[in-house]
């Protein structure tokens, strides 16, 4: 067996310096630490030290424990062992180099008779940034995990400080500490909508959530000069991606000036995938990758592209698009390069598509060309860090240690230098890359611009200028001289809320957290704290109050009051009992609604959004309809919420609205997404996805299933299109829904989600059509049930719980973080009461 190893690692090597063309990089620092080991561990070609005998370190064993495996299940070699700490502890390294660093953690919970790891809180943060804020592997589906950071170090140390939480412990397997060239990651790169340069990167730090490497293999430290993971792409392809693998010898890759081993290794560029000749009518398609990403961070994305499919030069054309956003338009690759397989990337910076949680990119044909047909080699999608210089979660290093005094600190482990004569090298690797010419970015663009920034984004550094101070949202009311009813004081709002207990947490959103809360005289309330820090939830909490307060309508949330005392943003609104209606769907366990409740609930939120769209004053559009945002009451009347993103509509000598796309994935109106224009019939499409949910029971966007299944919009039109709705609709309504209502509910539902907004119903149709789909069930149920009982509630019958998503991702998942949606669904515990028949027939 070890024969064998070695053997392998020769072969490594040799064939290491058979391909590189190049001197490889050394980086200057390079601290590869194996904690709690007692011995030297080998991981991917690599010599963990441990960090009890790394040279010159000094270690206080206060209070620190050492965890070996004693079960024989350990992934890797590295997650072996861990130190453990029941206090906060630091890693000082000293770095020879300033510069950006990568910084690698492995946790594993090895088995250990004294501390439970596995529900051990985690709190990882450098001297500037937060790395890692409690996360737990108590609620995470992996044995272990694997972190990459990119963090531009500018002292003469770097200081790991572990925070364990109360009563718990801290512990780490193994750490990396290495330089990388200071040209991999500039200051600049790509804003979208509309293109645009922007710096100011570089003061930020990254986390690497996916590199993949497309249509090729796994490619690990023992392939990459810099230690880094490529993972190939298929479990990230999209809806009508119908892909090919193509690929050459990596020797045949021509690094140009400016691109390195080290941007990517040539395995990345000797593969890609293309556009495979799809068995579809058109054979033009975008192929496109979607990756589930935390909502509440900007991410950098590297494309790298390599033109080893073509013959000629000139003749492959295409377009890159970033959650549909144009990316890159007419690329021709060979016209830059001047030659084929020849390396090229691009840097852009986006948000995840519209406040939703994932972040798509696509490559397809362009017009112009020739040839339709697209390529991609790879991708990077690094996190960056926000405003809080945070990677996980609204803390600052300041606020998670707040005396942040080094002296503080309980346990010293000082991780000395032992790298001297690696300077030498370093400087000429310095050298080398301060020559390289580096490839500029477009010339700047006219014209106002922004950044769609999530709320708790990097205003500081990354806002480009206006946010929404020319749309409709900006009519900053003064708060005091409307009528915004009640008026609550800081402390009754603690009263109600037992000081913001979070066992009475009924959702996280956008916007902060929403309470139950139960005032003096009894009344139960859903108290919504807005995040204080939030300039866009200033504005936000503005508009809602704005809009709230000008509407009243059984079928919309009331608000009964506000408090705005200490600088907090909190509204106080009538508490629906039933929560979302999206819990009655799928997700939460509770019984099945019965065809004519579904009826009525629609019929209900589309009511609300009529009045909202004709009933003002001024038209108002709601922008982020969707199955959580219509709630329920303990009557189960539903009552559309959220105005938070709403926009009055256009004034009588325009048609639309021009704005920043917001709104749901999977919700999202196509010719909105295209134009960003919105209308009420933006609002329209968004209702055609909730119905097709309502009848299909399952989420709107659900990209676990089969590609052509992802996507309930497309999913259920083309069972629609065939008149077989009744294929795919909830089991638990066979044989109970009337063909007529049911064929009058796919129709309105078809005719919600037309490609264009001119095709769609308004909203008032829609109730009338909706209306007419319930009279045709009420009058088939007389002649077959004539007692109806409401036999929804058949008990025993489990709704399968559809995941969201793939969490099982190795090396990406920082999925700590619940999303909006599904904690709303967890907090939906809310009593299920006997439909009262509205009626009363
Ligand atoms: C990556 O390195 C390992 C070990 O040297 C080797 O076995 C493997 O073939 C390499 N992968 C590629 C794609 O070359
Ligand atoms: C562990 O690795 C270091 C660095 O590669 C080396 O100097 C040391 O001799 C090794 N120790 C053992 C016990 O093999
Ligand atoms: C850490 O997370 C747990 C749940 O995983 C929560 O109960 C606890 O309050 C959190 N602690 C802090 C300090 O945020
Ligand atoms: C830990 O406990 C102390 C005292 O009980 C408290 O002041 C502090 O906020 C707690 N810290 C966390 C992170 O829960
Ligand atoms: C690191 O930050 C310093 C100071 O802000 C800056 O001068 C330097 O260019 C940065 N380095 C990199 C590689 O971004
Ligand atoms: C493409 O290549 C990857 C890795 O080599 C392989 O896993 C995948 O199955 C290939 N896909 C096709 C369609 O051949
Ligand atoms: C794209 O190029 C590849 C490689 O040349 C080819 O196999 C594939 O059929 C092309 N796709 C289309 C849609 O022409
Ligand atoms: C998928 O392909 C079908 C058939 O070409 C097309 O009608 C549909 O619009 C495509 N969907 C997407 C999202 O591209
Ligand atoms: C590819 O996607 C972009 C953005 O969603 C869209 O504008 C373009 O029309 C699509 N191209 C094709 C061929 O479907
Ligand atoms: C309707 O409910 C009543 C009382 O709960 C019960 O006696 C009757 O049998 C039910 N009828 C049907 C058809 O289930
Ligand atoms: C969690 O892990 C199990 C077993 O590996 C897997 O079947 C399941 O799909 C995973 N769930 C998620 C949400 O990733
Ligand atoms: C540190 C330690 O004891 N590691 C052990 C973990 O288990 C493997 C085999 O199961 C041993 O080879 C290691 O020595």
């Amino acid at each position: 067996m070890k024969i064998v190893k070695w053997v392998s690692f020769v072969l490594a090597m040799f064939s290491f310096l058979v391909d590189e063309s190049f001197a490889s990089y050394t980086p200057p620092d390079n601290y590869l630490i194996a904690c709690g080991s007692s011995q030297n561990i080998t991981f991917q070609g690599r010599t963990f030290v441990p960090d009890s005998q790394h040279s010159s370190l000094v270690l206080e064993t206060g209070n620190s424990i050492v965890a070996a495996n004693s079960s024989s299940r350990v992934p890797f070699p590295i997650y072996q062992s861990a130190r453990i700490f029941t206090e906060k502890a630091s890693y000082n390294f000293e770095i020879q180099q300033q510069g950006r660093h990568w910084v690698r953690l492995y946790f594993f919970p090895v088995k250990n008779p004294s501390h439970d790891l596995t529900s051990a809180s985690l709190t990882v943060v450098t001297d500037e940034f937060v790395l890692l804020n409690n996360f737990t592997f108590k609620n995470y589906n992996g044995s272990y995990m694997f972190k990459e950071y990119a963090i531009n170090v500018t002292s003469d140390t770097l200081t790991l400080t572990l925070i364990p939480s109360n009563g718990s412990v801290v512990f780490v397997n193994g750490i990396e500490v290495v330089s990388m060239p200071n040209d991999l990651f500039i200051d600049q790169a790509l804003a979208l909508i509309p293109s645009e340069p922007f710096s100011g990167l570089s003061v930020l730090a990254f986390e690497t959530v996916y590199r993949l490497n497309m249509g090729g293999p796994l490619l690990n430290a023992q392939n990459d000069t810099l230690g880094r993971t490529w993972e190939n792409d298929l479990k990230y392809l999209h809806v009508n991606s119908s892909v090919l693998n193509v690929s050459v010898s990596p020797s045949t890759i021509k690094y140009p000036a400016g691109v390195s081993p080290e941007t990517a290794p040539n395995w990345v560029y000797a593969t890609a995938e293309t556009m495979g000749d799809a068995n579809v009518a058109q054979n033009s398609f975008n192929v496109t990758w979607v990756f589930p990403v935390d909502p509440n961070f900007s991410y950098l994305i590297r494309a790298h592209f390599c033109d080893i499919m073509s013959i000629s030069l000139n003749s492959l054309v295409f377009d890159m698009f970033v959650n549909s956003d144009i990316a890159l338009r007419s690329l021709d690759l060979s016209s830059i390069t001047g030659n084929l397989a020849v390396p090229y990337y691009r840097d852009f910076v986006s948000n995840a598509s519209t406040d939703s949680n994932t972040l798509s990119v696509s490559v397809g044909p362009d017009s112009v060309a020739d040839i339709t047909n697209a390529t991609m080699n790879g991708l990077e999608i690094m996190k960056i860090s926000n405003s809080l210089k945070s990677l996980d979660g609204l803390s600052s290093v300041e606020s998670l240690l707040p005396s942040s005094s080094s002296k503080a600190n309980k346990i010293g482990i000082i991780v000395g230098s032992s790298v001297g004569a690696v300077a030498a090298i370093a400087l000429v690797g310095l050298c080398y890359y301060c020559c390289i010419v580096r490839r500029q970015s477009k010339s700047p663009q006219q014209g106002h611009s922004w950044l769609p920034l999530p709320l708790y984004g990097n205003s500081q550094t990354l806002t480009k200028s206006t946010l929404s101070q020319k749309s409709g949202t900006a009519s900053c009311i003064s708060i005091a001289s409307t009528n915004l009813g009640r008026f609550f004081s800081f402390q009754e709002i603690l009263d109600a809320t037992n000081k913001f207990d979070e066992k009475l947490l009924l959702g996280v959103g956008g916007f902060g957290r929403v309470y139950k809360g139960t005032l003096e005289d009894g009344t139960n309330v859903a108290v919504k704290r807005g995040n204080p820090r939030s300039e866009q939830g200033i504005a936000e909490f503005r508009t809602e109050i704005d809009m709230l307060s000008k509407l009243r309508h059984r079928h919309l949330v009331s608000l009964i009051g506000y408090c705005d005392e200490r600088s907090e943003m909190i509204l106080v609104y009538e508490y629906m009992a039933n929560g979302p209606l999206r819990s009655h769907l799928y997700g939460a366990d509770l019984p099945p609604l019965s065809w004519k409740q579904r009826l009525e609930i629609c019929i209900g939120a589309a009511r609300g959004l009529h009045y909202l769209h004709t009933g003002a004053a001024q038209s108002i559009i709601h922008r982020d309809v969707k199955t959580t945002n219509i709630l329920l009451d303990d009557n189960f009347v539903a009552k559309v919420a959220d105005f938070g993103l709403s926009k009055t509509g256009p004034a009588l000598d325009q048609t639309h609205v021009s704005t920043a796309v917001k709104g749901s994935f999977g919700y999202l109106d196509p010719e909105y997404f295209r134009r960003q224009q919105l209308t009420d019939k933006s609002d329209v499409y968004s209702f055609g996805v909730v119905l097709m949910e309502v009848l299909c029971t399952r989420p709107a966007l659900n990209p676990v299933l089969p590609r052509e299944q992802v996507n309930i919009a497309e999913w259920a039109m083309t069972w629609q299109k065939k008149g077989m709705l009744d294929q795919i609709m909830d089991q638990n309504l066979v044989g109970k829904v009337s063909p007529a209502s049911l064929k009058k509910f796919g129709e309105t539902a078809e005719k919600c989600l037309a490609e264009h907004g001119v095709d769609r119903p308004s909203m008032g149709d829609v109730l009338w059509n909706l209306e007419y789909a319930l009279q045709l069930q009420e009058t088939s149920s007389a002649l077959t049930e004539p007692q109806d009982n409401s036999t929804n509630h058949i008990t025993g019958i489990q709704l399968t719980t559809l995941e969201p998503f793939d969490n099982s991702v190795s090396m990406i998942d920082g999925s700590n973080s619940v999303t909006d949606d599904d904690a709303e669904d967890a907090a939906t515990s809310a009593v299920f009461s006997q439909l009262v028949n509205p009626r009363g027939r």
